[in-house]
């Protein structure tokens, strides 16, 4: 870079003196030796872009799927992460563009792929009955109340849909105007309440505690809320207050090393509290925007559990204004019913706030989301539909409902 410069310097120098009479001639070529500068410091520039993303999503698939004993990983000092302080690799000038990224599945597409299995069972299922008909008879009713059953609407639920449906064919409504009512419905009630995710703090991080049982996906929700958050630019901290087993610790500190968040833990078996204390500590005097608090979803008892759980918000509350803004419990779609009261109980012990509902992929009782919604009154805040770091989203009723009714 420094030869080029004095390169093109010299050449001036050269060309005013073998024509010292030119003065036109001399500004032209300083005007053009700006701009070659310009160029070249943008250049000079382009070259720190960091690694594409790409790459380190598609190592946090491969690792997700590689084994299930995580190896642990040697967690960077907190100012490597500061993307000023990261020097760029050694790269060849040539290979300093991104690779150009695979075709991104788009997430309505990824919605409906996860959902398929609840389509089959539910839509699916209505379809056939709808089909051929023009008007619903009794047969036909009683044929879409089982549906509704099996799909895991839950009894209240189901039964309110039904009396939807049961007015709308009074009115005279044919069988298409009933599959558009029952669409309606359902998007009705997941849509009621949904102003309910609670505000950040006007100033300060917002923090966020994941609660429930063992294995519904907290640390890979956990992973993944915070990937969504460091894309939109926002620093993040992870807290791994998980102390009960070391494996639940390095499975947190894998997601903080390839999402580029910073993860505050302690040893295996160390008071979750003094974690939680510590990573608020952490995240107002690093003044990050956002902290996550992974959380153990067994201890030695149930009431274990649920006071150390009460314990943890309360130091949370104590150390960062209004902490936690919000407390999501995560719930496996595949244990149907047995979802609901998991989350009446940790409702009633920490004031749950929003659910996040994972592994509609591997379920076709996909329904249970109307049914969570409907009979806990919770908003459903992200829904997981498979392993993968962008197969998590915030819920949106529109988009889920389309998913599920629109048939390929
Ligand atoms: N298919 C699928 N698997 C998921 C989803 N969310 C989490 N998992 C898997 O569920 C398993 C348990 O997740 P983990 O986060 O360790 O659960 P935790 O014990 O609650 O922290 C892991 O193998 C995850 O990859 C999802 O939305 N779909
Ligand atoms: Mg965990």
């Amino acid at each position: 870079m420094i030869e080029r410069i004095t390169y093109l310097l010299e050449t001036a120098r050269a060309l005013a003196a073998a024509h010292p009479q030119e003065a036109g001639l001399a500004s032209a070529g300083a005007f053009l030796i700006l701009i070659l500068l310009v160029v070249l410091v943008r250049r000079g520039r382009g070259s720190r872009t960091p690694a594409p993303e790409s790459a380190s999503a598609k190592d946090t698939e491969a690792l997700l799927r590689s084994s299930e004993a995580p190896q642990p990983v040697a967690m960077p000092e907190p100012k490597a992460v500061e993307p000023e302080t990261v020097e760029p690799e050694a790269v060849e000038p040539g290979l300093l563009e991104p690779e150009p990224p695979e075709p991104a599945e788009s997430f309505f597409q990824s919605l409906r792929r996860g959902l398929a299995r609840t389509q089959d069972a539910f839509v699916g299922r209505l379809d056939s009955i709808f089909a051929g008909r023009e008007k619903l008879d009794e047969e036909a009713f009683e044929e879409i109340e089982e549906v509704l059953y099996t799909a895991d609407l839950g009894v209240a639920t189901a039964t309110r849909l039904m009396e939807a449906l049961r007015d709308r064919a009074a009115k005279g409504g044919g069988a298409q105007a009933l599959r558009d009512a029952l669409k309606t419905s359902v998007e009705e009630i997941l849509s009621a309440d949904g102003k309910a995710f609670p505000e950040g703090p006007e100033s300060g991080p917002r923090v966020v505690m994941f609660v429930g049982v063992n294995g519904v996906g907290k640390t890979t929700t956990v992973g993944k809320v915070g990937a969504q958050y460091v894309s939109e630019g926002k620093r993040v901290i992870l807290a791994a207050a998980d102390t009960f087993r070391a494996a639940a610790i390095e499975q947190l500190e894998i997601w903080g090393e390839r999402i580029g968040a910073q993860v505050i833990k302690q040893a295996a078996s160390s008071d979750p509290s003094a974690v939680a204390f510590d990573a608020a500590a952490a995240a107002r005097s690093r003044g990050v925007d956002v902290l996550l608090v992974d959380t153990a979803g067994r201890l030695h008892t149930k009431a274990n559990l649920m006071e150390e759980l009460k314990k943890m918000k309360r130091i949370l509350g104590r150390e960062l204004p209004g902490a936690p803004h919000e407390v999501i419990l995560v719930l496996d779609a595949t244990t149907g019913q047995n979802a609901l009261s998991q989350a009446r109980q940790f409702n009633e012990a920490v004031g749950v706030t929003g659910i996040a509902l994972t592994k509609l992929d591997g379920t076709a009782k996909g329904g249970i989301v109307i049914a969570v919604h409907e009979e806990l009154g919770l908003p459903i805040r992200y829904i997981g539909v498979g392993e993968k770091v962008n197969d998590l989203r915030p819920f949106d009723a529109h988009a889920f409902v389309e998913a599920l009714f629109t048939r390929a």
